[in-house]
């Protein structure tokens, strides 16, 4: 295996070190090569050998390093004077200032008037610092993350089935499954380099995309089935039920590794094939195929992204796919697999180790046992750790609202363009006492609501890990300074311990490698074991490693896949069925609103509130600048709206105005709206999972006026 973390090249005179670090954009996880001459970075360019991205990289990838040199890089702290201007501060001041507010807010309103909001695109070392630092540390109950705007509903669906958060696919998946199932996920767009893994399957395989719009992948597919949005759940219902009424089902394999299959029959025998067609809008003919492909198929793999994650049926829609897999047996085989795609480069690190939905290593803060095990890891008492649960973000809001909560404190993301309903999140935030904000720019949206913005070093600017969609630990790695005074989060989170006086607890946390150490020993018999990586040196070498890997596992294994000997997580080692009815949506068009507006990813050259995709001109040159809304040719006939007019489009919460691009690949009654532009949550409508409280960005109500 050769060495891969510096190369030395001798090019002519010069001496360039060449370095290898995973893409710090989206989930999939890419290897860049940055040429290093004279301590500076030349052209990213993508890994040839190593075993996500075999060569390929996205344009977003290569320019990575353009936004670190932007303008608007944050290069100071920054204070809000008595006249409402932000005020450059050193960073004691910014320190002192941030431990004094938030003590005061602490002993005026109780322990758990301070909340933390973070973040899936930080390395797993900081994410597990400021979860210590904050819960152990600083007396910190609350605590959320973006990632469940994201990723909760995925979380918790694998929990409640298989007893443990573990998408259980090697991306080599890809290229050996004869079917694959895209439910609510646009991989061209969202992650094109796992989308290239699909192209280089051998097997002819029939690629099936479940959107209710025509996206790219849709039109890269096999077939598509442009359903009702969330009408998801009531189809995989009935196509489990065409399953076992044509006993195209493995009562092998659920008899001996699954539980509750009995009363999941005679649920989803309430789902026949016209209350499918009906709820649905798809023909028989395409339910019925779609049944009969996942039975023809040798190895056939489902996967879903945000179509599924963001509804207010998330967990339950995730598990009907869970179950189709386990009723056919097709799960722990090469090509198979109920698979969640992630969508933040770090979203995995996060979903383990950022101790905000659960106790490090994906334990539990409720169980005493868990508690008990992480104090005796870390060597800190045991009644430092919260014996309850944090609040879900939309209840840290509702804390705030309620005025429980009167500090918060924000790190790498950006909810005032972000989150769910913008008016009443703007007017929320005005309620607080002192609002902190960590971020690399000092123009965000929600740096301008800030009172302090604590100015941070991003990717490529320092060390950690990340952890990919297929539970892939890879490098990433500090290649070109930090601007002016700006510092990594983990050194600023150091800092923060030391003022606050909770430096004790966190003295064995001295440098990103060191807390690689801890954790390690925090995944040691965990489902998510990797204490056999010797050190950071071991993943450069590798090409990234798959949790898990116990001590004694073997590198060279480069593909790693769970539930291969039919064993989940669950104490009797069963994967659980689990179902309940469909629910209608929450806010159905009506003679009003009479258009339902679904949001997502626009294009590769976007990334979320675009802070940093928009500081590369390339990026830019490559997407629309300006807002647009998607509508059918024949909607805009009966409205007589041409392209290019503006429209105004109402919702319960709020009013916009976006350009109009007509195009079939939308369906009628139906609008669709990049959420790369600010304007897109002042419409979107609050309602949450209710096992998951992840928000249903994708499906509110909204009317159009036409402005020309
Ligand atoms: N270029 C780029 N790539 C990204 C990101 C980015 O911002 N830009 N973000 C990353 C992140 S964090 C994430 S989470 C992923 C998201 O990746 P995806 O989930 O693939 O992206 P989205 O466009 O949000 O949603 C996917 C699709 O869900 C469809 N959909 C809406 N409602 C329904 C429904 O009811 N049922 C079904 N079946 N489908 C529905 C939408 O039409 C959309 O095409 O992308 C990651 N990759
Ligand atoms: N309508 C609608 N809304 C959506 C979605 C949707 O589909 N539709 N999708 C949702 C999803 S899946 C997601 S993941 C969220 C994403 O929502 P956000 O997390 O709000 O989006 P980002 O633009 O990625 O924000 C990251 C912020 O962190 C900063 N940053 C980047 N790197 C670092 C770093 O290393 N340190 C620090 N301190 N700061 C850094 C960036 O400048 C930026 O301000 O949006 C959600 N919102
Ligand atoms: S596909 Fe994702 S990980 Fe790969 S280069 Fe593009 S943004 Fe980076
Ligand atoms: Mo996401």
């Amino acid at each position: 295996m050769r060495m891969r973390e510096s190369r030395l090249l001798k090019i002519g005179e010069n001496k360039m070190t060449i370095m290898d670090m995973v893409c710090g954009y989206c989930s999939t996880g890419c290897s860049l090569q940055v040429p290093l001459k004279e301590k500076k970075a030349g052209k990213l360019s993508p890994v040839a050998s190593y075993p996500v991205n075999l060569g390929k990289a996205c344009l977003k990838g290569r320019e990575a390093l353009a936004p670190l040199s932007a303008v608007n890089r944050a290069v100071t702290p920054l204070l809000r004077n008595q006249q409402g201007a932000m005020e450059k501060v050193g960073w004691h001041q910014a320190l002192n200032t941030f431990v004094k507010r938030f003590k005061k807010i602490q002993a005026t309103h109780g322990q758990e008037s301070v909340a933390f909001l973070s973040t899936g695109q930080i390395p797993t070392e900081e994410m597990a610092f400021l979860g210590v630092l904050t819960k152990f540390g600083m007396g910190i109950r609350h605590g959320d993350a973006n990632t469940r705007q994201c990723m909760a509903t995925s979380v918790t669906a694998y929990k409640q089935s298989f007893g443990f958060d573990a998408p259980p696919y090697t991306y080599s998946d890809f290229e050996q499954s004869d079917v694959l199932i895209f439910v609510g996920a646009n991989p061209c767009i969202a992650q094109p380099v796992m989308w290239q893994r699909v192209r280089r399957n051998p097997n002819q395989p029939k690629i099936v995309v479940i959107d209710p719009r025509k996206t790219k992948t849709a039109l890269a597919a096999t077939h598509h089935l442009a359903l009702q949005p969330k009408s998801d759940l009531t189809l995989f219902y009935g196509i489990a039920n065409i399953l076992i009424e044509s006993s195209w089902i493995d009562s092998d394999y659920i008899a001996k590794n699954t539980n509750g299959f009995d009363s999941f029959r005679s649920l989803v025998r309430d789902y026949p094939l016209e209350r499918l067609t009906l709820e649905t809008g798809l023909a028989e003919q395409e339910v019925l195929e779609l049944a009969s492909l996942i039975h023809q198929g040798k190895r056939v793999s489902f996967w879903w992204t945000m179509g599924v994650n963001q509804s207010h049926q998330g967990v339950r829609t995730a598990q009907s796919l869970i179950n189709l897999a386990l009723m056919t047996g097709n799960i722990g085989r090469p090509g198979t697999g109920a698979n969640s795609i992630t969508g933040q480069c770090n979203a995995m690190g996060s979903r383990l180790f950022s101790n905000t939905t659960g106790l490090l290593g994906g334990r539990d803060f409720l169980n005493e046992a868990d508690r008990k095990e992480v104090a005796e890891i870390l060597e800190i008492p045991q009644e430092s750790i919260p014996t309850e649960n944090s609040l879900p973000y939309h209840q840290i809001l509702e804390a705030i609202e309620q005025g429980k909560i009167k500090g918060l404190w924000c790190i790498a993301t950006n909810p005032l363009h972000s989150w769910v309903d913008q008016s009443r999140l703007k007017k929320t935030l005005e309620k607080l006492d002192f609002f902190v904000v960590q971020d690399m720019y000092n123009d965000t949206l929600t740096v301008d609501f800030a009172d302090l913005l604590l100015p941070a070093a991003g990717w490529g600017e320092k060390e950690g890990t990340f952890i990919n969609s297929e539970r892939r630990i890879g490098r990433v790695k500090n290649i070109s300074p930090a601007p002016g005074e700006a510092q990594a989060d983990f050194y600023i989170f150091k800092s923060i311990a030391e003022y606050w006086g909770c430096e004790e607890l966190l003295q064995k946390w001295e440098t990103p490698e060191t807390v690689f150490q801890l954790l390690k020993k925090l995944s040691k018999n965990r489902p998510c074991d990797f204490s056999g990586i010797k050190a950071y040196s071991t993943l450069d070498q590798a090409g990234g490693i798959q949790w898990p890997f116990p001590k004694g596992a073997e590198i060279q294994d480069r593909e790693r896949r769970l539930f291969s000997d039919g064993i989940f997580f669950h104490p009797d080692g069963k994967a659980r069925f689990l179902a309940e009815e469909s629910r209608p949506l929450p806010e159905a068009p009506d003679d009003e609103y009479d258009f339902l507006l679904l949001t997502g990813r626009g294009t590769i050259a976007q990334w979320h509130t675009q802070t940093r995709t928009e500081n590369s001109a390339l990026l830019r040159k490559s997407s629309p600048q300006e807002i647009y809304v998607e509508i059918n040719p024949h909607d805009a006939s009966q409205l007589n709206i041409q392209s290019k007019d503006w429209i105004q489009i109402t919702s319960r919460r709020g009013s916009i105005k976006a350009r109009v691009f007509i195009t079939p690949h939308i369906g009628q009654r139906q609008l669709f709206i990049p959420m790369h532009y600010k304007e897109v949550n002042e419409l979107t409508n609050p309602s949450f999972d209710p096992y998951s409280a992840q928000p249903s960005f994708k499906d509110c109500a909204v009317k159009i006026q036409d402005i020309k």
